[in-house]
C-alpha cells in the first residue's frame, strides 16, 4: 500500500510527507482519491441535476438513446453541465478580476493606504486600450477611469467588453460573425446559468456556442484585466529567481504560507514582513526570521513580483501542514481545500481565511479589507510568530530546486529585443526558419488520479527536446520548476535549435508565465507574434498549441475554452466531462474548429497528447509553407550581385 501511495507522486518531497502520513493514518487527497471512487456516469456529463424531476442518469444499453423525464436528451445534458462548469470557472476568474478593479478603484481615490500605483507605464497602455484620455492628466484620476471601466465590463448590457479590440482583426470577425464576442462578463455567466435551467436552451450546439462566449469573457475580460490591474498596482514582473518546493520551509524561522489566489493581500503581507519591529518580535519568541512562502497561484503572483519561495502546487496543500513547520497558512479563494480545516485540529497550524467569500470551518477568520491592508497584514503575521512556540516536532523534506519566473509578455518583449527596440522579431524569425517548430502552453492544476507532476514533467521535456518553445503558468509551472526546468539549465533537455535560440537571447526554453488568470498573458503573446507577421494573419494559423495534462478545476475547463474561442488546439488530460456524448465530443472538436479554428480535445493518453499536439503543430507549418528546413545562407558579395542581375 505505502507503495502504490508514495507512486503517486514524481516529486521526492511529497514522497517523504507521504510516507509520513501513511506511518501515521494520516488521510490526504493522495489516499482519499482511492477511498472515493468515481462515478461514472457523472464524470462523463452523463447525469442532469437541474430541476428535482431527476438527477436523471443516462445509464444500461443504449444510454445514449435515452431522454431525461422532460425529455432532454443526452447531448443537451453534457453540454449544460459543460456549460455550468465553465461559467463557474469563469466566475472565479472574473470575480478575481473585479476586485483587483476595486482595489485600483480604492487606490485611485486615495482610500486604500500602502498600495500605489506601481507601473504607471502599464497604466497609461491600458488607459490607450480602454481609450481613457491620458493627456495632462492626474495619474489618480486616469487610474480611476480605468478602474470605472475596467467595472463596467463586468456589470455591461449592451456593446463588447474593451479588450475585444485587443485581438487580431481576422480573430474580432470570426467572433462576430459566429455571434460570439462577449458583452459584459457577468452577463455572459447570468446568461449561461439561464439557458441551462430546465426547459430554456435544448440545442446542443447552441448552448456550446454560449460557452464559447462565456469563456471569452473571462479569457479577455475578468482573466486579462486581473492581470493587467495586478501589474499597475503590483508592477509587471521580470526575470526573478527564486527556490521551489517543501523544502524552502524554514526550521528555525517562522514560516508563513499564503495560499490562494488573489495578489492584494498576499503582496502587503510580503511587504510588511520585513518590518524590524516584526522580525525583533518573532525573535522574542525564539525565531531567527520570519519566512514568507507560498502555496498555488497566490505564491505565483508573488513568485513573479518578489522572488517569494513557493512550498508546492495544488497537491502539496496538506503536505506543507504535515512538516510541521507551518506556523500559519493565511488563505484568500479558490483552490483551498476543506480538508485543511481538519487537518489543522491535529497540527500546530494556524489557519487564517480572510476573504468574506471563502470561509472553512476549523479556520481562524480575520476579515480582508483593502482599506486597512498593512494592519491587517501585521496582524496575520504576529498570530504566525506567536504560534511558532507551539510546534511539536519538524520533519522538512531538504529537497528544493532553483526556478527562474516573471516572463510577462513586456518582458519578453524585452528580452527579444532590448530596451530600444522591442520587438517579436527574433520569435517569429526563429518560427519561421524552423529553430523552433511552434510554441507550446503546458498549464493547470494536479489531480491525484493521475501521478502529481508527472504529466507536466514529461510532455515538457519531449516537447523542448524536439524545438518547442514552452510556455507554463499555475500549477503546471511550479510542477515542472521542482525538476529544474524553469532555469538556464534546462537548456540541456532542450533540442539543438531551440537551445540556439535560447542562448542567443537569453532566455530558457520554459518560460514562467504567472498564474492562472495570467494564461491571459498568453493571449496577449499569440497576438503580438501575429501582429509582428510572417505567421498568417490570425491565433488559429500560428504553429502553437494548450495542453492541460492534468486539470481538474472548472476555471481550468474555462482557461482551455478560451484558448479554443481563440483559435487554438487545446487538449486536456484525465478524462473528458463530456465523454457520455459523441455529439457534444464531436462539437467541440470537429464542429468548433469549423466554427472558430480551435479545437478541444480530452486524452488521457499523454503520449497521443504529445503526437497530436505535434500532428496539429506541423500541419499549421505546412500550410504557413515553412514547414521545409531551410538553410540559413549567408550571402557574399557575388551571391548579391547575382541576385540583382536576376
Ligand atoms: Ni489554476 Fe491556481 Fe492550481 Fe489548478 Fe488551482 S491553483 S488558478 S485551478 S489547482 S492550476
Amino acid at each position: 500500500m505505502t507503495d502504490e501511495l508514495l507512486n503517486k507522486t514524481v516529486d521526492p518531497a511529497a514522497k517523504e510527507m507521504l510516507k509520513y502520513a501513511y506511518d501515521n493514518n494520516i488521510s490526504t487527497m493522495f489516499s482519499r482519491v482511492e477511498e472515493m471512487k468515481r462515478c461514472p456516469i457523472g464524470a462523463e456529463g452523463r447525469c442532469c441535476k437541474n430541476c428535482s424531476m431527476g438527477p436523471c442518469r443516462f445509464t444500461g444499453k443504449d444510454y445514449d438513446k435515452k431522454v431525461g423525464i422532460c425529455g432532454a436528451t443526452l447531448s443537451t445534458v453534457a453540454a449544460r453541465n459543460l456549460g455550468r462548469a465553465i461559467a463557474g470557472g469563469a466566475s472565479a476568474h472574473s470575480d478575481h478580476g473585479r476586485d483587483l478593479a476595486l482595489t485600483l478603484k480604492a487606490v485611485a481615490k486615495g482610500e486604500a493606504p500602502g498600495y500605489e500605483i506601481k507601473d504607471e507605464q502599464k497604466l497609461y497602455n491600458i488607459a490607450e486600450i480602454m481609450g481613457v484620455e491620458t493627456n495632462g492628466r492626474d495619474l489618480k484620476d486616469i487610474a480611476l477611469d480605468v478602474a470605472n471601466r475596467a467595472l463596467e465590463d463586468f456589470g455591461r448590457q449592451e456593446g463588447i467588453i474593451y479588450y475585444v479590440s485587443r485581438a487580431p482583426k481576422r480573430r474580432q470577425e470570426i467572433w462576430k460573425k459566429s455571434g460570439i464576442e462577449p458583452r459584459g462578463v457577468d452577463r455572459e455567466v447570468v446568461e449561461m446559468m439561464h439557458r441551462t435551467h430546465i426547459g430554456v436552451d435544448q440545442d446542443a450546439e447552441n448552448i456550446l456556442r454560449h460557452v464559447l462566449r462565456t469563456s471569452l469573457s473571462d479569457g479577455w475580460g475578468g482573466s486579462m484585466l486581473a492581470t493587467d490591474i495586478s501589474d499597475i498596482l503590483f508592477g509587471t514582473p521580470k526575470a526573478v529567481s527564486s527556490t521551489m518546493n517543501l523544502g524552502v520551509l524554514k526550521e528555525d524561522e517562522v514560516n508563513l504560507v499564503i495560499h490562494g489566489h488573489e495578489p492584494t493581500l498576499s503582496e502587503m503581507i510580503a511587504t510588511v514582513a520585513d518590518d524590524p519591529e516584526l522580525i525583533d518580535y518573532a525573535k522574542s519568541k525564539g525565531a531567527k526570521g520570519i519566512n514568507l512562502t507560498g502555496i498555488c497561484c497566490t505564491a505565483i503572483e508573488v513568485l513573479m513580483r518578489q522572488g517569494v519561495p513557493v512550498v508546492g502546487n495544488f497537491l502539496q496543500q496538506e503536505l506543507a501542514i504535515l512538516t510541521g513547520a507551518v506556523d500559519a497558512m493565511v488563505v484568500d479563494i479558490q483552490c483551498i481545500i476543506q480538508a485543511l480545516g481538519k487537518l489543522v485540529e491535529t497540527n500546530h497550524t494556524e489557519l487564517i481565511t480572510t476573504s468574506p467569500k471563502a470561509k472553512i470551518p476549523g479556520a481562524t477568520h480575520i476579515p480582508f479589507d483593502e482599506h486597512n491592508a498593512p494592519e491587517i497584514a501585521k496582524q496575520i503575521i504576529m498570530k504566525a510568530i506567536d504560534n511558532f512556540p507551539n510546534r511539536n516536532g519538524t520533519r522538512i523534506p531538504k529537497i528544493n530546486s532553483p526556478i527562474v519566473a516573471g516572463f510577462s509578455h513586456e518582458y519578453i518583449n524585452y528580452m527579444l529585443g532590448g530596451k530600444y527596440r522591442a520587438s517579436f522579431r527574433p520569435l517569429n524569425d526563429a518560427i519561421v526558419d524552423g529553430r523552433i517548430q511552434g510554441v507550446v502552453g503546458v498549464v493547470g492544476c494536479n489531480n491525484p488520479r493521475v501521478t502529481h507532476d508527472k504529466s507536466h514533467n514529461y510532455l515538457v521535456k519531449e516537447l523542448i527536446s524536439r524545438d518547442y518553445l514552452v510556455a507554463q503558468t499555475g500549477c503546471g509551472a511550479i510542477a515542472c520548476s521542482k525538476y529544474g526546468l524553469l532555469t538556464p539549465e534546462a537548456m540541456e533537455h532542450a533540442g539543438e535549435g531551440l537551445r540556439s535560440i535560447c542562448e542567443a537571447l537569453g532566455i530558457p526554453p520554459v518560460l514562467h508565465l504567472g498564474s492562472c488568470v495570467d494564461n491571459s498573458r498568453v493571449l496577449t503573446i499569440l497576438t503580438q507574434v501575429v501582429h509582428e507577421g510572417g505567421l498568417g494573419d490570425d491565433i488559429s494559423d500560428l504553429p502553437a498549441a494548450g495542453i492541460a495534462p492534468e486539470w481538474m478545476s472548472e476555471k481550468a475547463l474555462s482557461i482551455g475554452t478560451y484558448f479554443v474561442a481563440s483559435g487554438l488546439y487545446v487538449l486536456f488530460g484525465v478524462g473528458s466531462p463530456v465523454g457520455g456524448s459523441s455529439e457534444v465530443t464531436k462539437i467541440i472538436s470537429n464542429g468548433w474548429e469549423k466554427l472558430i479554428g480551435g479545437k478541444l480535445e480530452f486524452e488521457p493518453d499523454m503520449d497521443k497528447i504529445l503526437e497530436k499536439t505535434i500532428d496539429h503543430i506541423q500541419k499549421k507549418r505546412k500550410a504557413l509553407g515553412i514547414h521545409e528546413k531551410k538553410e540559413r545562407v549567408l550571402f557574399d558579395m557575388e551571391a548579391r550581385r547575382a541576385l540583382e542581375i536576376e
